[in-house]
């Protein structure tokens, strides 16, 4: 294998690849990987004139990192056997993951633009039978994260290595579903699981604290046995250094991990981080081209904030 394929093939996570790279340069190719998936969820957004943008934007970062640097998978074989299964439990965030998808190579980037037509491949709310990579249907909060330790105690049960990731909402955290999970696989000692929670500190009905305070979020998961870490989930170094973490923990039998990011909604596009209603934006037709210069002359400029 050439180390230009090395670099594009998934098979082992980017630890476990022989890719000679610094830390300077991981962190450069996973932040254009969260640049383009921004662009792509612009250009989805725009099919429709609206839709769940903001929360594609703030989670960018999460799903860069994921699928640029932490998942085993095969682009061409999205069912391969050996594959980190990635569970996508907020159906409704379904824009950024095709948007990560799509960066991964498993969608063509052309296909995006049939998001949420008739006919399409890409639903507005994520389907497991329409889409390649698309684990489950999610849409229904609260039951990623059950799907996720049945799939991890299953894995096992194979002697299989690999791991279940399962990217979760603030909102979720609402659902009692996701707590008897958490407890479930703490009881299972379910070391091939990570939990990816984007604590963006909004819901459909408003701001979370608002809606239904989760807080304090780190002490409940610590307090369900889990190995917890929270950081800012939109400052990539931050998410590399805390999914090694939780890969070096890994292990067949033992703690199962969460990573709680705290983003910002609509993050990398400043019209659209001060927007209100930001559960489902509405954005104006002559708005999309200023998103994406906006979103260009952050990344450009290496927008530091
Ligand atoms: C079990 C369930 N209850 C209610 C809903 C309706 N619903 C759809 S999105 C949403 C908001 C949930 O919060 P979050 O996912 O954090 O929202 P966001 O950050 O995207 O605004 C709700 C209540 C649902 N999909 N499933
Ligand atoms: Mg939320």
């Amino acid at each position: 294998m050439t180390a230009t394929q090395e670099l594009h093939s998934h098979e082992l996570p980017q630890k476990e690849r022989m890719i000679q790279e610094t830390a300077a340069e991981r962190l450069e190719r996973v932040g254009a990987a969260a640049y383009r998936i921004r662009h792509h969820a612009l250009n989805m957004g725009e099919v429709q004139g609206q839709g769940y943008v903001g929360q594609a934007l703030g989670a960018a970062d999460m799903l860069a990192t994921a699928y640029s640097d932490q998942l085993r998978f095969r682009a061409d074989d999205p069912e391969w056997d050996a594959r980190d299964r990635f569970l996508l439990s907020t159906g409704h965030y379904a824009i950024g993951h095709y948007a990560a998808l799509a960066e991964a190579g498993t969608i063509p980037v052309a296909e995006l633009e049939t998001y949420g037509s008739d006919d399409s491949r890409l639903p507005m709310s994520g389907m497991s039978t329409y889409t390649p990579g698309m684990e489950i249907s999610g849409g229904s909060l609260g039951h990623g994260l059950p799907i996720a330790v049945g799939m991890a105690l299953g894995l096992r049960y194979q002697d299989s290595n690999a791991r279940v990731y399962n990217f979760l909402s603030d909102g979720e955290l609402d659902e009692g579903s996701t707590w008897e999970a958490a407890m479930g696989a703490h009881h299972h000692q379910l070391g091939n699981l990570t939990a990816m929670v984007d604590i963006n500190a909004l819901q459909a009905d408003g701001k979370t604290d608002t809606v239904l305070r989760t807080e304090p979020v780190t002490e409940k998961w610590e307090a369900f046995g889990w190995y917890t870490q929270r950081v800012d989930g939109n400052d990539v170094g931050s998410l590399l250094a805390a999914f090694d973490n939780a890969a070096a923990q890994a292990a067949a039998v033992g703690r199962p991990s969460v990573i709680l990011c705290d983003t910002k909604v609509g993050r990398g596009v400043p019209l659209l981080e001060e927007r209100e209603k930001a559960h489902f934006m509405r954005i104006e037709e002559h708005e999309w081209q200023t998103c994406r210069e906006q979103l260009t002359a952050g990344y450009e400029g290496k927008d530091a904030r």
